[in-house]
């Protein structure tokens, strides 16, 4: 388990040589938030920011996200370019030494919260999703969330939801197969493994479809096109948030597989209607057994990536929601505790 830790670049307010002060960090996860949706990356820009990250000492091995074009989710005649597009962006990221590009399918919107800054009883913030609350946003205004891959002008997003009016599950799938019929192959050539990430929350929002949501999902599409390329970004907080989704058995299945590429590892306070809380990483500070999802990885000899996926604001720290330095700093910590642990007592065996 190679542990890495998520950076926004030179405007993130978490500097490199503070995550280089966190023992056993191997690499940042990093991307470019300059460049329009859907445009090919410059390799000026790709190899500035590979190198601002070696030279601290860090691999840049993994990308999040390489954001999917919402042609493409749609299944526009247009897409066939940004396709293209999305081709080249990989061919020139494996030509800087990534590995592992993960990207999430899910239409208009990134992650959802209805709360950026929810009180925990320690008196720590994170986010949190309140079902009930969910459902009565008015989205006349347009929605954005610090730190999402995309974000539209409110003009853009009602043409998108009128857009997906014509667009169900069927069709989001046939898109998906569609799209990766195309891409893994390139990918698979360039030497880039695809990691797709689950939606956040795995539930239909806004009246829009989810196809990302568990263990048959994540099937079909390991199975749409069945190869080492296609793989996942297995959130355990994502898949967490339905209580239905058994996160070690995924753990098992797919890492047998070896179909798990990078594993984002975080717990939650979940009720069986699907509300939640982002907590602690610490197992019993929510409802997610993190020492057996940390196991199971043990367990399948797993190699890829992990990060500590989200943390809270401890510590009078003001930042990004869920991306601040210091809990996912314990957040590593603790995995890596896990991780040593699990893998120690295995080898005993
Ligand atoms: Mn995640």
């Amino acid at each position: 388990m190679k542990m890495s830790f998520r950076w926004y670049g030179k405007s993130d307010p978490v500097r490199l040589e503070y995550i280089r002060q966190i023992p056993g960090m191997h690499g940042i996860v990093a991307a470019i938030y300059d460049v329009p949706l859907g445009e090919v990356w410059p390799v000026e820009k790709i190899l500035d920011l590979k190198n601002s990250i070696t030279a601290h000492g860090f691999a840049f091995e993994v990308v999040e996200s390489v954001p999917i074009h919402e042609d493409i989710k749609l299944g526009k005649p247009s897409r066939d370019r940004w396709i293209r597009n999305y081709c080249e962006i990989l061919q020139r990221l494996a030509a800087a030494g990534v590995k592992v590009v993960c990207y999430n399918f899910m239409p208009v919107f990134d992650w959802m919260r209805t709360t950026l800054d929810r009180k925990l009883p320690d008196g720590s913030t994170s986010t949190a999703f309140d079902v009930d609350v969910a459902f009565n946003v008015d989205l006349g205004k347009g929605v954005t969330l610090p730190g999402w891959d995309t974000a539209y002008t409110p003009e853009q997003f009602r043409a998108l939801m009128a857009a997906y009016t014509s667009v169900g599950e069927k069709e989001l799938w046939q898109n998906l197969e569609y799209f990766l019929q195309r891409v893994i192959p390139v990918a698979a050539s360039a030497g880039i493994k695809m990691a797709l990430h689950p939606d956040d929350p795995p539930r239909p929002i806004f009246g829009l479809p989810r196809i990302v949501k568990n263990r048959n999902d994540l099937r079909r599409m390991l199975d749409a096109v069945d190869a080492p390329a296609n793989g996942l970004t297995l959130c355990s907080g994502a898949l967490g948030a339905d209580v239905r989704n058994d996160i070690v058995a995924m753990v098992k299945e797919f890492g047998a597989e070896k179909r798990i590429h990078f594993a984002h590892l975080r717990n939650i306070k979940v009720d069986e209607r699907g509300n939640f809380q982002e907590t602690a990483h610490y197992s019993s500070a929510g409802s997610l057994d993190m020492a057996a999802i940390v196991r199971a990885y043990a367990e399948t000899g797993f190699d890829g990536y992990a990060r500590p996926d989200h943390g809270r604001m401890i510590w009078g720290e003001k930042g990004n929601a869920s991306y601040g330095l210091y809990d996912r700093a314990l957040g590593a910590v603790y995995l890596n505790g896990l991780w040593e642990a699990s893998t120690k007592i295995l080898n005993k065996r």
